[in-house]
């Protein structure tokens, strides 16, 4: 790698997270110079050595190769370049408001590198307004340069949002497959991002304006928060009313036009958790269809800890005096299957709350971590044949493929399958 390449990058990602480095490792791929940016000095390191600091498969591969043909590098600051994509976490705050701090300081932090003609793109799943909020703070920073928001199509620095639609495990593989939404702040600016996109994707690119494009990517996720929490109370109702929910979705679906989700112990990770409350705080007195999936979504683990609490109740009825407290066994830790991530688990706030609240042992089978989160206090990571062995009370939070696909040999009243995986099919 010279350093001619390193101080001309023609792509520069802001945020070397589950979505930021992976499209920079396919655009490298694809011949384009790209630098990858991150505050995090040790994720700076592991690029630079073609390794990664996240689990998605096929992308060690392509960051191993866009480093090693000098394609790929990674700074703790951005370089002037040509394109500027921004793929910044956007968390919520304590009322459940976007919180866009991160996308200020990225966007800040790209204006002194800014030249007249760039393209400056947000990738990040932002309420509606924050591509027009981002362009204002690198105005505020660059009075030299003109941007959309004050010079409509005459601006020197065009701004449009793409935002992410990749699944999780399945990321290098849908980057280039799926479809694009491109809002641009001006209808140049969409076409300048559709341009770019049209480099490296094969699906088709959609250009709209920024508003449409925000609100396109969080009614995404709501549609299918929404779905998901109708399976969700369809599986407390099924419950309450004894009947078999898995059953009843399997049959129910055979109908042509239904097509119902699956119920689980909640809804996790960091954008159908989030996502639908960015609609919620912009229309509040609208949005109460989305708000109360989001609550019905959230208050699962809660309903999976009664039925954990009726399963110690059954025991300690039943197996005599001097049993002690049962050893619970909870299978799955994170958000869905097959990834190794924990972030917004509902697997994860149900252990944490077994480990604070059951005086018994309470073991977490979790085949894609090394190690548990300080947060699970005194739960242990153990395998699972160890959990079939010991635990007297089995708990299906996650149906990983890893996992053995035959119920544990115990009574039924002892089994809590969140999943449906234990149950016959
Ligand atoms: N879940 C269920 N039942 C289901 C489907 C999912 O309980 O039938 C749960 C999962 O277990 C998980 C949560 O929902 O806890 C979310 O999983 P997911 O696979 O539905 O979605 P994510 O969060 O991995 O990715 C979503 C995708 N959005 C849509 O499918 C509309 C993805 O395309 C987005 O790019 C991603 O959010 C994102 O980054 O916004």
């Amino acid at each position: 790698m010279s350093d001619i390449d390193c101080k001309n990058p023609a792509v520069v990602v802001v945020g070397m997270g589950y979505i930021g480095l992976p499209t920079a490792a396919m655009m490298a791929a694809a011949g384009t110079q790209v630098l990858g940016v991150d505050v995090n000095a040790s994720v700076v390191d592991t690029i630079n050595q073609g390794q990664i600091h996240i689990v998605e498969p096929g992308l060690e591969e392509k960051v191993r190769e866009g480093v090693a043909s000098g394609k790929l590098w990674a700074a703790s600051t951005p370089s002037p370049g040509d394109v500027f994509i921004v793929a910044v976490p956007t968390p919520f705050d304590a009322e459940q408001n976007p919180d866009l701090t991160y996308i200020e300081q990225a966007s800040r932090a790209i204006a002194p590198h800014l030249r007249s003609g760039n393209l400056v793109i947000l990738e990040s799943t932002s309420p509606v307004g924050a591509t027009e909020t981002m362009a204002r703070w690198m105005a505020d920073e660059r009075a030299d340069l003109s941007f959309p928001t004050s010079h409509g199509e005459l601006s020197d620095i065009r701004v449009a949002h793409c935002p992410e639609r990749v699944l999780p495990g399945k990321v290098m593989e849908e980057l280039v497959g799926n479809d694009r939404v491109l809002g641009g702040l001006t209808p140049k600016c969409g076409d300048a991002a559709a341009a770019f996109y049209r480099r490296y994707v094969r699906g088709e690119c959609f250009v709209t304006d920024a508003r449409t494009a925000e609100m396109a990517k969080l009614a995404e996720n709501s549609y299918r928060d929404v779905n998901i929490a109708f399976a969700n109370e369809l599986s407390i109702i099924c419950d309450k009313l004894g009947i078999d929910v898995w059953e009843l979705i399997r049959i129910a679906n055979r109908h042509p036009r239904v097509s119902i989700l699956q119920p689980g112990p909640g809804v996790g990770g960091h954008c159908i958790a989030v996502d639908p409350w960015f609609i919620v705080a912009s229309a509040p007195d609208e949005a109460r269809l989305i708000r109360t999936s989001r609550q019905v979504n959230d208050a699962k683990p809660e309903w999976v800890l009664d039925k954990i609490d009726a399963a110690c109740a059954h025991y300690r009825a039943n197996a005599g005096q001097d049993a002690g407290e049962p050893t619970i066994a909870c299978y799955g830790l994170t958000f869905k299957p097959n990834i190794d991530d924990l972030r917004e688990s509902p697997a994860v706030e149900i252990v944490r709350a077994l480990a604070n609240r059951h005086r018994g042992r309470v073991l977490a089978i979790e085949p894609h971590i090394a190690s548990l989160p300080e947060k699970l206090g005194r739960a242990e990571l153990v395998e699972e044949a160890v959990a079939r062995q010991q635990a007297d009370i089995h708990v299906l939070l996650v149906d990983h493929d890893r996992f053995e696909r035959g119920a544990p040999d115990v009574p039924a009243e002892l089994i809590v399958d969140s999943r449906g995986m234990w149950k016959p099919a």
